[in-house]
């Protein structure tokens, strides 16, 4: 993966939207995000053929806009797409395990800790997400927010390995993180909840 594409990379699931999801995405995306997630998370999440349909309806999307899809902990749905890439976190399968299926894919890893960002790259990721940054209300076992110091130190330790922050992150408070050395941001809400995407867009990669 191209470390460009983490520049602003768009996270989303149903319930993250006010809107209908598929037109959430597709603003997203003509706004120009550089990456995007399926993350289907929450108190009734899409399951299984509906699940299916509504993921192979972002792909779609996805691929008008030459923007990798990326599917959040599910290996399954995401071989069965033949969906660009995977995301774990810490809790998911194993990054070896998945190395192995899932060969030419891009795979992402969110890591907390030094330990963390070592294993990651060492077992084969090809970027690693670290947040969260500030506090965010979109992910309700959320860690405390981990600042921007343990950021520059994983920047100083790597310092041509992809990194993305994410937590919190909005137009305004995005340069935080990229001055501390990350690649791109990662957003739920800033973009999901924008009264403009657009204007979002083009701020956060303006950050
Ligand atoms: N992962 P928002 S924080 C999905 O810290 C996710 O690993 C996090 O949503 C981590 O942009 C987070 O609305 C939620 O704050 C990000």
């Amino acid at each position: 993966m191209k470390r460009s594409d983490l520049a602003v990379y768009f996270i989303m699931g149903t319930a993250d939207c006010l809107e209908e999801p598929l037109a959430v995405l597709e603003d997203a995306l003509k706004a120009g995000v550089s990456c995007f997630q399926l993350r289907e998370k929450g108190e009734s999440p899409l399951e299984g053929e509906e699940l299916e349909r509504f993921a192979r309806e972002c792909q779609t999307l996805c691929r008008q806009y030459g923007v990798p899809f990326i599917i959040n902990d599910d290996i399954e749905l995401a071989l069965k797409l033949e969906a660009d890439g995977v995301h774990v976190g810490q809790d998911d399968t194993s990054l070896a395990e998945i190395r192995e299926t899932f060969a030419g894919k891009i795979i992402g890893v969110s890591v907390h800790t030094a330990e963390e960002m070592t294993a990651a790259v060492q077992g084969g990721a090809d970027y690693v997400g670290i947040g969260p940054i500030f506090a965010t209300r979109s992910k309700a076992d959320a860690k405390p927010p981990a600042g921007i110091a343990f950021l520059s130190e994983a920047r100083k330790q790597y310092p041509d390995f992809p990194i993305v922050a994410i937590g919190g992150i909005t137009a305004d408070n995005a340069g935080v993180p990229l001055q501390a050395g990350a690649d791109g941001v990662s957003v739920i809400s800033a973009i999901c909840r924008s009264a403009s995407r657009a204007e979002t867009v083009k701020k956060l990669r303006m950050a």
